[in-house]
């Protein structure tokens, strides 16, 4: 079924992205060419006719740069060439061709709020306090009266990303360096005209290349309060929340269109998206109202904070309606002016038929319904490698199997500060970065497709039901079914330009909501639960959609049970059953 004789043509238009959908690669777990047991590039090229069968428009590649893997390649020591475990530039270029050829665009992973502590600039920077690269880092002093190196001895109390202090003593030059994330990630200082420079020269060395843009990662923490003041501690915290001096700060909309100038400005055809973990509904504005020429849209990560607790790795579960409520909240708040991701999964998060689906009782329904949910709102779907699966978390019971860093860190501090170790893995068995990062699982055979070696992390056992062979051509398949919905995003212009409004008006499991663009309507009508409901409408909505037997609207034109059944639009739903009807086109 593969149309690759005949590449499809992108859409040239400014917004061409509203009606597409991206595919996010995380190389690491992709695919593996040479039997090392870790993903490449060349692996990635060998699985483009996927891609191509699924229908994605853009791949957003995570970083693939030379770096010692310290954050799997989110600490980068050399933006100009690619990490020897993932192949090489001419690999890159081999790639680009290949994808470009299918009509498929490749958007990179641009890393710039800090790079790795083995990148030349920091060490040079290191090397002594005056060197021409001091200020390209953010060096200070220990605090007023402390001894460098002494606990509490740091600048600022502020707690990293990834458990401990923010800071690292530096021995040989008395001072210390601030990493918001781990210690091999030292935080660039945009306050410093020639790093910006830098960078804007790195991101048009590759937008020449021919690279079609940029995921720019937590890009709304790259301007800091200068003063670095300290921040509140919380309950039970040991350390502070420094993020007042570095979530959307003070120059940060300032940088953006710099960038936006000096590397954007006269080249068509791209995509912009920053991760911008912290961000409300009105910077979400700011920064993709296309007036301001800041980014073309955001990550928000206010749905997947729903179920923190105390702390990410003590989560809570959600009550029905809560994460529909959150995501209509972002539909309405932008509803004028800029534009959103939609995504529910990434290589940062659980997977989403495991946190907000029900993985054993209603797996393909789960699956299906969250898919309908998001590809059907306004905003542009993200879809991460194994999602178009249903792929679920790892079954990972001991410490040992896991290797994140960030799991691994929190482990050890909620260890060491007394949690007993079957809670601080229950917490990991629910939320570790992991679970989105064992291999995809292309079919049944012992590695599941994905390497003739040893996976770096382990395979999902459950690989011998949940697979790519399988669902490919299967009718009843989640990956089928994304086809579907991307393929609606493509063929309905509903779907990317449509207005969204909320519809239901009942239990708090129905998720419904219509779109309307010119004479065009579409109802989606999702229950998002594990029982059976009837929905409620507002009584306006009930007069447009109740049009009589034969009728547009009273058929659904995708549905996730199987086989399909011509439900009118009020009818009770099963389980997880989702429906979507269309009319006046
Ligand atoms: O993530 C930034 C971020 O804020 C979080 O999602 C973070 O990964 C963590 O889960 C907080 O609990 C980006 C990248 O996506 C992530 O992989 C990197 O580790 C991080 O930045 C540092 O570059």
């Amino acid at each position: 079924m593969s149309n690759a004789a005949e590449p499809r043509h992108p859409s040239t238009a400014p917004d061409w992205w509203k009606s597409a959908v991206v595919y996010q690669v995380y190389p690491r777990s992709f695919q593996d060419s040479d039997g090392d047991g870790i993903g490449d590039l060349r692996g990635i090229l060998q699985r483009l006719d996927h891609l191509e069968r699924l229908g994605v428009d853009v791949v957003w590649l995570s970083p693939i740069y030379r770096s010692p893997q310290a954050d799997n390649g989110y600490d980068i020591s050399d933006y100009h060439d690619i990490d020897p475990v993932f192949g090489t530039l001419a690999d890159f270029d081999e790639l680009l061709a290949a994808m470009h050829a299918r009509g498929i665009r490749l958007v990179m992973d641009l890393v710039v709020n800090h790079t790795s502590d083995e990148h030349p600039w920091f060490v040079e920077s290191r090397a002594s306090r005056d060197s021409a690269k001091r200020d390209w880092y953010w060096w200070r002093p220990p605090r007023p009266g402390a001894r460098g190196g002494d606990p509490g001895a740091e600048p600022t109390n502020w707690e990293s990303f990834f458990s401990g202090p923010t800071w690292e003593w530096d021995e040989a030059t008395g001072e210390y360096f601030l990493h918001l994330f781990d210690r091999k990630q030292p935080d660039l200082n945009w306050e410093n005209p020639e790093v910006r420079t830098a960078v804007y020269e790195m991101m048009r060395w590759w937008l020449d290349r021919g690279v079609d843009g940029f995921r720019m990662d937590v890009i709304n923490l790259i301007s800091k309060h200068p003063g670095l003041p300290d921040g509140p501690v919380r309950d039970g915290k040991r350390y502070g929340d420094g993020s007042a001096s570095y979530v959307n700060g003070p120059r940060l909309h300032e940088f953006l269109q710099e960038m936006h100038r000096e590397v954007f400005d006269g080249r068509d055809g791209l995509i912009t998206v920053g991760e911008t973990p912290g961000v409300t509904v009105d910077d979400a504005v700011l920064f993709t109202d296309p007036a301001r020429r800041e980014v073309d849209m955001v990550f928000q990560f206010e749905h997947v904070g729903l179920d923190h607790g105390v702390s990410k790795f003590r989560p809570r579960p959600l009550e029905p309606g809560e994460l529909a409520a959150s995501l209509a909240k972002w539909q309405d708040g932008l509803r004028e002016t800029g534009w959103n991701s939609l995504y529910l999964e990434n290589h940062d998060q659980p997977r989403s038929v495991s946190r907000f689906g029900d993985a054993d009782e209603h797996w393909y329904g789960s699956a299906t319904a969250l898919a309908t949910m998001l590809h059907l709102m306004r905003g542009t779907p993200y879809v991460y490698q194994g999602q178009e699966l249903g792929m679920t978390n790892a079954p990972f019971s001991v410490i040992d199997e896991y290797r994140d860093i960030e799991s691994l860190n929190a482990y050890a501090e909620e260890v060491a500060s007394g949690t007993a170790v079957a809670d601080a893995l229950y917490g990991l068995s629910l939320m570790s970065r992991d679970h989105a990062r064992t291999p995809v699982q292309w079919d049944a055979s012992p590695n599941a497709g994905f390497t003739s070696g040893e996976p770096w992390l382990p395979v999902n056992p459950n690989h011998d039901r949940i697979n790519a062979a399988d669902q490919a051509g299967d009718p009843g398949s989640v990956f089928e079914y994304y086809r579907a919905l991307i393929a609606l995003r493509h063929e309905r212009p509903v779907v990317g330009h449509g207005s969204f409004e909320r519809a239901d008006a009942g239990h708090p499991a129905i998720f419904a909501y219509e779109r309307v663009h010119g004479a065009e309507r579409l109802l989606v009508v999702a229950n998002l639960s594990s029982a059976e409901h009837a929905p409620a409408f507002d009584l306006d909505l009930a007069a447009r959609w109740t049009t009589g037997a034969g009728e547009p609207g009273d058929v659904p034109i995708l549905t996730n049970t199987i086989p399909d059944s011509p439900a009118p639009f009020d009818a009770p739903l099963a389980p997880w059953e989702a429906r979507v009807y269309a009319a006046g086109a």
